[in-house]
């Protein structure tokens, strides 16, 4: 029998991490035979509603869930864990401008990378999803001092598999047949889901579905999908983002598939032009536990317009925290 791994989830007790625990618990992030403990860390309104987490957890048995540890205390939470998945967040309340909700989410991510710094394993690996993701992953990674940023990421993978979806179904084609999906840059309406590359079944993409359709419906759809859902069910994606986790973290962690890559969220090292240091959406592909951004892709004037618009509202968001930031990164 394998060794358990540890995995915490902050703010466990939402929409998003109720979706989630149970998965991570059957095995579907790490396969049937890994088993699993979990630390699911809230804020200590929400604990009683963590504690009916975990007797659900508990009420299904799960044969590969070892131990379940319920906390409001950080320490507690990120105690020797090898995968971090930082979903708690504020919500952005009435009349709030949106500096502020970046300002006071930056204070949560801050204090969190300060305590993974401090508690979890050193290989840790983090998967940041409470908005605004990527900068939120800057600031944990910046405030870990003696982790590597590659260990820190942040979640377009609910982007890139919403647009998996709406070309599977532009095309008629199954979602499995599709390779070469990229998001790039901030989970955000600047975000860029690029098809230029896709193939399917090994046809290029844009042999089948016109550029008009793509600018016009494909884009804006993934970027406004959060709000169609919102609007659609009475609230925000649960269920699918929860799925994206599973599919972000496995990927990781096992590995990309041949010929494909995945999108996520990671410090820039300059490729494409990017700044370093702001944590960008790129196609990456994975082994070992280790992501390589995806090099040599063309890219034409209307892409490249593209990338630079997303990574400018990074760098104003950068900007924004940069009192959270330690200095020189
Ligand atoms: P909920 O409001 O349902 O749940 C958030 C939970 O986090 C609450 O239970 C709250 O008590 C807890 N929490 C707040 N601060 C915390 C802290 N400091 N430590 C631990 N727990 C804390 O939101 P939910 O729908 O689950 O969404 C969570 C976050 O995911 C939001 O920021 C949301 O915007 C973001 N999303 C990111 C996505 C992505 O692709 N990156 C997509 C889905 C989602 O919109």
């Amino acid at each position: 029998m394998k060794n358990p791994i540890k995995i915490t989830i902050t703010g466990a007790a939402g929409h998003i991490g109720y979706a989630l625990a149970f998965r991570v618990a059957s095995g579907q992030m790490f396969g049937p035979d890994q088993p699993i403990i979990l630390r699911l860390l809230e804020i200590p309104q929400a604990l009683s509603s963590l504690y009916g987490v975990g007797m659900e957890l508990e009420d299904c048995a799960l044969p590969l869930l070892h131990d379940t540890v319920l906390t409001d205390d950080p320490a507690i939470g990120f105690r020797e864990t090898d995968y971090a998945i930082l979903i708690g967040a504020k919500p952005r309340s009435k009349g709030m401008q949106r500096n502020d909700l970046i300002l006071e989410n930056a204070k949560i991510f801050a204090m969190q990378g300060r305590s993974i710094n401090e508690h979890a394993s050193k290989n840790v690996r983090v998967l940041v999803v409470g908005n605004p993701a990527n900068t939120n992953a800057l600031i944990a990674s910046a405030n870990a001092t003696d982790l590597h940023p590659r260990q820190f990421t942040s979640m377009t993978r609910l982007d890139h598999n919403r647009a998996l979806g709406q070309l599977a179904n532009k095309t008629n084609r199954l979602v499995a047949d599709i390779t070469r999906m990229i998001i790039w840059g901030n989970h955000s309406m600047t975000q860029y889901p690029d098809i230029g590359k896709c193939l399917i079944n090994g046809t290029p993409a844009y042999d089948l579905v016109t550029r008009d359709w793509v600018i016009d419906h494909m884009i804006p759809r993934i970027q406004r999908r959060g709000a169609e859902i919102i609007e659609a069910r009475g609230l925000s994606s649960a269920a699918s983002a929860a799925d994206a986790v599973v599919d972000h973290v496995r990927n990781w962690a096992l590995g990309t598939q041949e010929g494909d890559w995945v999108s996520m969220g990671v410090a820039s090292d300059g490729s494409y032009g990017i700044s370093e240091g702001v944590v960008f959406s790129f196609p990456v592909t994975c082994k070992d536990g280790e992501y390589e951004i995806v090099q040599g892709l063309g890219l034409d004037n209307l892409d490249q317009s593209r990338l630079k618009t997303s990574e400018k509202e990074l760098l104003e968001e950068r900007a924004i925290v940069k009192d959270l930031l330690p200095k020189g990164r």
